[in-house]
């Protein structure tokens, strides 16, 4: 017995005074290791009588536990002591004023997607965000795509290997879902936009596997199509900083939205070359619609007490209208001159009142 206390107080002390985690382990495997001190003891268990062997084993137990408690406290002290020192060692002061002179660019898509939220936010949308990996509920089924809908097939899904019960994840083929866990989680009023990539599997000159979408949706008992055409027609003249551009809604259809519309706004294509604003040619620019009543009903909102607007666009594209950048691969290509070409500066932070792009 005496000699369990003695090894007991010995490994203790040697763990004790273990000063990194190499020497800790050393200690471990020394003590409880395949020819440890501790683990001999144990072997010799298997001679004993039963009555000793009890009793013995009973102790040996409990030395044993003693010590690979000791060793994990002493290594939890010495994990955080390294993270501690990793952290004083990496320590960075963050209020230090940005350097005018750095080299970086802001991405047109972070530039485009910070104008978006600047004008949106001004009028009290607030951003929500949710997972690139989805499953069919949110991504489909909430958004009133039937089983077996031609739709699912035309938004060329990414899918995962299929799960055990049957169901399969998948990428997001489209911000929706966002606004269908923003429903199934809150009361409305509403009033998000929930920007992110998506993704298609689909691969041209206008189309790349990820893009990004910005959707946005207004839910309470009295929004109607009228605050949805108020609201986009002075986003799209905020955002290209045009007070008359011309704007009308097409007839079209979405299976979330009814009745569904796209927008286009004016421009013209004279001499080959592309201006919004007035003219004789139409641009489209997004897609909206009033959210279908099975999509409340299968967020959990009444349909006879609630209704709203929703819509969605392309990031990329409305950024190359903006900014006349006329290839769409050119967004993923990460090539230097081209960020310094497009791109913009980090201090040029887009608010409304000082100004969306310079
Ligand atoms: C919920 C209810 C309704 C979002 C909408 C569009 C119209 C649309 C496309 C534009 C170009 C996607 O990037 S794109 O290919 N989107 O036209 N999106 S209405 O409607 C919703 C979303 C979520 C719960």
């Amino acid at each position: 017995m005496n000699d369990l206390e003695r090894i007991r107080g010995e490994v203790l002390a040697e763990a004790a005074a273990a000063a990194d985690l190499d020497a800790l382990e050393q200690v471990r495997v020394a003590a409880l290791g395949k020819k440890g001190r501790i683990t001999a003891l144990m072997k010799t268990l298997g001679g004993m009588g039963p009555d000793e062997r009890r009793e013995a084993g009973a102790a040996l137990n409990l030395l044993k536990d003693a010590v690979a408690a000791a060793l994990e406290a002493r290594k939890a002290d010495l994990d955080r002591a390294a993270l501690n020192q990793r952290l004083e060692r990496e320590r960075i002061d963050v209020t230090l004023p940005a350097r005018p002179e750095a080299e970086g660019r802001i991405h047109p898509i972070s530039q485009t997607l910070d104008e978006i939220v600047a004008i949106f936010g001004a009028m009290g949308f607030a951003v929500a965000e949710g997972p690139d990996i989805e499953d069919d509920f949110h991504n489909f089924t909430a958004l009133n795509f039937p089983p077996g809908h031609p739709a699912r097939l035309m938004h060329d899904t990414f899918f995962f290997p299929e799960r055990e019960g049957g169901d399969r994840y998948l990428l997001r083929t489209h911000t929706s879902p966002v606004q269908v866990r923003t429903m199934l989680g809150t009361k409305p009023p509403i009033r998000i936009i929930a920007p992110g990539r998506t993704y298609r599997c689909d691969s041209d000159m206008t189309h790349t596997p990820m893009f990004h979408q910005v959707e946005g949706l207004v839910i309470d008992e009295a929004t109607h199509m009228g605050h949805l055409k108020g609201c986009l027609v002075e986003f799209v003249r905020t955002y290209f900083e045009i007070d008359d551009v011309p704007a009308r809604f097409r007839p079209s259809f979405f299976p979330f939205t009814e009745p569904s519309a796209e927008m286009d706004i004016g421009c013209s294509r004279k001499g080959g070359e592309l201006r919004i604003g007035a003219g004789s040619d139409w641009l489209e620019i997004l897609g909206c619609g009033m959210v279908h009543p099975n999509v409340l009903k299968a967020c959990g909102i009444d349909p006879d007490k609630y209704q709203g607007f929703a819509f969605g666009m392309g990031i990329e594209r409305i950024a190359m209208l903006k900014y006349g950048i006329p290839d769409l691969r050119t967004f993923f290509d990460s090539d230097l001159r081209w960020l310094r070409h497009y791109g913009f500066s980090a201090l040029d932070v887009p608010t409304l009142p000082g100004g969306l792009a310079r």
